[in-house]
C-alpha cells in the first residue's frame, strides 16, 4: 500500500490547522481621541465572545463608541473601507431594546441610528454595526468584519 495518500492528508490537515489558527490581520486607524481602530481584513463570521477575545488579544475590546464625534470618526473611517458589514460590540442580547457594550456591559449612549432603526427585524437582531447613515441592529452571526478599540496611553 502506497503511504502516498497518508502523506497528502497528513499534509491537508497541518495546511488546515495552519490555517485556523493564524493571526487576523487588520487596517488601523489614525488615532481619534485616546483610541486607535483596528479593523479586520477577514470577513468571518460573527461572534460576541469570539471577536472580543481577538481583540483583547491584541490589547483591546469590540468597539465601544461614547459620543456622536467617536461615531463620525468612525463612520468615516470604516466608510469605503469594505462592502461588508462592520459589527461594534453594542448589543441587546440580555434585554431587548436596552443596548450595551460587551465588554465593558455599560450602556450604549444615545448615538445616531440608521432611519426606523432599531427596528429588531423578524425578532432577531440583537446586534450592532456600523454604516454611513448611522448604526443598525443586525443578526449577531453575520459573515462580516468587526472593529477592535485600542486605548493609547495619553
Ligand atoms: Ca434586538
Ligand atoms: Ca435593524
Amino acid at each position: 500500500m502506497s503511504v502516498l495518500p497518508i502523506l497528502l492528508l497528513l499534509g491537508i490537515l497541518v495546511a488546515a490547522t495552519f490555517q485556523a489558527e493564524s493571526m487576523p490581520t487588520f487596517v488601523v486607524s489614525e488615532m481619534f481621541q485616546n483610541s486607535v481602530y483596528f479593523l479586520s481584513k477577514q470577513a468571518a463570521k460573527f461572534d460576541l465572545r469570539l471577536m472580543n477575545r481577538i481583540c483583547k488579544d491584541i490589547g483591546g475590546y469590540l468597539v465601544e463608541i461614547d459620543s456622536p464625534k467617536e461615531q463620525d470618526f468612525l463612520s468615516k473611517f470604516v466608510t469605503g473601507m469594505t462592502r461588508h458589514y462592520v459589527y461594534t460590540g453594542a448589543n441587546d442580547v440580555m434585554r431587548e431594546g436596552t443596548f450595551v457594550y460587551y465588554n465593558s456591559k455599560k450602556p450604549m449612549p444615545a448615538l445616531k441610528w440608521y432611519e426606523n432603526n432599531p427596528d429588531n427585524w423578524l425578532g432577531d437582531e440583537n446586534c450592532v454595526h456600523i454604516t454611513s447613515e448611522g448604526l443598525n441592529d443586525i443578526c449577531c452571526d453575520h459573515i462580516a468584519k468587526y472593529l477592535c478599540e485600542l486605548k493609547v496611553a495619553s
